[in-house]
């Protein structure tokens, strides 16, 4: 094989964040920074001859690029075997049914998640593992210190691999396979879910479903499962055709910047059931007419729920939700008599819990909620889930919910976001509140008083690992939490989340709007931080 030794390097930087490497396009484009990153992959693998690995992307801008890069250098590290999907596009959750279908040594996954995409926009990649899920925090550090070590890569001198028929080619000696990207993962879905039960009720006349793939990796597979195999009206899915700019747009499944589904669910003719997912398809978010269905709520909806569904009839070994998300779950596993387990921001920490059997299902408040089906979480899996629901309650989304509060009472939750702001001055806010966390509890802050506070570590109990500083954590006398920390997803200037909950059981105040319930947190947190003075805003940019 005519392998080629480049010389090269280190980059400042190259520490994977929340989910692997995410970086501006223009910087990936710098000559070997891609190629760097993934031979400190390959090099905290050690030998990967004769080995498979899965590649796939959301198809954003520079995805074939890059596979076309990552498949040169693969082969010259030796994998024999490369599985890709058609197109170069695999959504994540359908790159860790593939990794674990097909039981590679791993895959490669490129995505910026719900980052916009374009040449002046975000690229990411990250390495799974060979349980499909993303590398743990040991295995990412390991790789951030081989980039930090790196002096070449390797790489053939070869023409680009055609990403767009289907079947087996050779490049040297590596069977390169292109993959429908859609089969298998919708195969797996069918054998969860009740198909037959869901199609009678997404054939139902009366019954109007929307799904926006907001020209993201998830149209063809929403097409596929929703038109094709449920057999939903065509055009149910809407925004179909993945882009490699999403069409312009911010491919994330919120209030914000899902607003065409949004506008659909609140109009004046509202569909029965929407739902939105992000750009590689691994975030959800689900509304009835006129209803937002908030992540931290459809978390608990689906445990209390979950034996309805034939994929979980057989009971939950346990659940998992991130430290900031709501504790609504909490409150269904309680009742269930089945552990809970909390856990740092980052799906990755979920993995070893869903190995060792601990959990079936885990979630998150940012729009992420999965299974162990596979070890991503799943856009289309908790819409299927939900749909699910709904079919065999034959309620509406909105009114399953609201039973819930009725018997678990509301856990109202917001997130505040404020995007780009000063990398020092938010640092020196955490840092500041950070300091001063011991004095506070007994200290009273627009007329909330604090009752502990703390800064959220976690000791994984499978492999007794332990992750610090994962985030402030505020706990006030009213029952409510506030948790503040940076995001470790942005590629520009610093995002504070701030996370707000509060406990409500009172059958007649379940149905405020969540920052009328949550106006007295909010108010205390910006007292206690000084969350205007130090971020420059007056209210945050985006608000779920
Ligand atoms: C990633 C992670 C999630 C995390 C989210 C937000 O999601 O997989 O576990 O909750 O980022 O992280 P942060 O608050 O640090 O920005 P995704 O969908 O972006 O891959």
């Amino acid at each position: 094989m005519n392998v080629l030794r480049v010389e090269s390097q280190p980059f400042e930087g190259q520490k994977p964040g929340t989910s692997g490497l995410r970086k501006k396009v223009r910087v990936f484009e710098t000559p070997g920074y891609l190629e760097n990153f993934v031979q400190s992959i390959f090099n905290t693998l050690g030998d990967c001859s004769g080995q498979a690995l899965v590649i796939g992307g959301d198809g954003r801008y520079y995805n074939r690029v890059a596979i076309q890069t990552i498949l040169r250098m693969a082969v010259a590290n030796g994998f024999t075997r490369l599985i890709v999907g058609q197109g170069g596009l695999l959504s994540t959750p359908a790159a860790s049914c593939v990794i674990r279908k097909y039981a590679t040594r791993g895959g490669i996954v490129l995505s910026a998640s719900h980052n916009p995409g374009g040449p002046d926009e975000d690229f990411g990649i990250k390495f799974n593992g060979d349980n499909g899920g993303p590398a743990t925090e040991g295995v990412t550090d390991a790789i951030w210190q081989a980039s930090k070590e790196i002096d070449h890569y390797l790489t053939l001198e070869s023409l680009d691999v055609d990403l767009d028929r289907l079947g087996e080619s050779r490049l040297e000696g590596a069977v390169i396979e292109v993959i429908d990207p859609v089969a298998d993962y919708a195969d797996q879905m069918e054998a969860l879910f009740d198909f037959p039960k869901m199609s009678a009720l997404v054939r139902n006349p009366k019954f109007r479903l929307c799904f926006d793939a907001m020209h993201a990796v998830t149209g063809p597979y929403a097409r596929e499962i929703f038109e094709n195999r449920l057999g939903a009206r065509p055009g149910s899915v809407v925004n179909a055709d993945p882009k490699e700019d999403f069409g312009g747009g911010h491919p994330d499944p919120n209030m914000v910047h899902a607003h065409e589904l949004v506008a659909l669910m609140n109009g004046d003719d509202p569909m029965d059931f929407g739902a939105a997912s992000d750009g590689d398809g691994d975030r959800n978010m689900v509304m009835g007419s006129g209803f937002y269905i908030n992540p931290c709520d459809s978390l608990a909806v689906l445990a209390a729920n979950a034996h309805l569904v034939p994929g979980y009839r057989d009971g939950l070994a346990g659940v998992a939700r991130s430290m900031p998300t709501s504790r609504a779950v909490d409150r269904v596993a309680r009742e269930l008599g089945i552990d809970c387990y909390e856990t740092p921001t980052g799906w990755k920490f979920f993995g070893n819990l869903m190995d060792a059997g601990r959990i079936t299902l885990c979630g998150e408040e940012s729009f992420g909620t999965g299974s162990d089906h596979l070890r991503e979480k799943d856009g289309l899996w908790a819409v299927l889930f939900w749909l699910n629901i709904v079919a065999e309650e034959a309620k509406p989304a909105s009114e399953i919910v609201r039973d819930h509060w009725q018997r678990f009472g509301r856990d109202y939750f917001s997130r505040h976001d404020f995007e780009g702001i000063d990398s020092d001055a938010a640092t020196r806010m955490i840092a500041t509140l950070e300091e001063k966390l011991d004095t506070l509890p007994g200290q009273t802050f627009a007329g909330l008083t604090v009752e502990s506070a703390d800064s959220f570590s976690y000791r994984d109990p499978v492999d007794d690992s332990v992750s610090t500083g994962q985030g402030l954590r505020l706990f006030f006398n009213n029952g409510g939490r506030v948790v503040m920390r940076l995001s470790g997803t942005g590629t520009s200037g610093a995002a504070l989340r701030v996370y707000y909950d509060l406990y409500q059981v009172d059958p007649a105040l379940l149905g405020q709007p969540a920052q009328v319930a949550l106006a007295g947190l909010i108010d205390a947190a910006d007292e206690v931080a000084g969350i205007r003075k130090y971020t420059g805003r007056e209210a945050p940019d985006v608000i779920t």
